[in-house]
């Protein structure tokens, strides 16, 4: 039942946070092959917004809450030369982005990337369409690794 979950249905299910959540949390399981102790760390919200006319940088977001506490230490992509983590802050009234070397992740919090905050930064894609799916690989300092597919719009 696990192997047969559709990644894509993250995104279908946007707005039904149960569902979505529900959805994440199997495509995890069955691709990390963990079983329960997968289920200590939620992943839900994948999005990717891609590249804007010529442009070549996607962009990624998502929302983390492990149970025990974890810190992300990597991310890449098998289809894009990088992946950097991103944060936007706004500085005498000056949006900035800075890069993260890693992301705590706190015990039991909520951690987002989301528009106007932290973001994935995907270097290098021309060619993701509308509907198609990115994967990015997270490496967490627990020796997790985290495969996912993020819907493009
Ligand atoms: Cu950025």
């Amino acid at each position: 039942m696990l192997k047969s979950t559709n990644k894509r249905r993250v995104g279908f299910h946007r707005g039904r946070a149960a569902a979505a959540f529900l959805t994440a949390l199997l495509s995890i399981s069955g691709l990390t092959a963990c079983g329960p102790a997968s289920k200590i760390l939620d992943v839900s919200d994948l999005e990717c917004r891609s590249p804007l006319g010529s442009g070549d940088v996607a962009v990624g977001y998502l929302t983390l809450r492990s149970l025990r506490g974890d810190r992300i230490m990597s991310v890449s992509s098998p289809s894009a030369p990088a992946v950097e983590m991103h944060e936007t802050s706004i500085e005498n009234g000056i949006s900035r982005m800075k890069r993260l070397e890693s992301l705590d992740l706190p015990a039991g919090e909520r951690v987002a990337f989301e528009p106007g905050g932290r973001h994935l930064m995907i270097f290098g894609v021309r060619e993701i369409g509308r509907n198609a799916t990115i994967p990015i690989t997270i490496t967490l300092e627990s020796g997790k690794t985290l495969n996912l597919n993020f819907p493009c719009r």
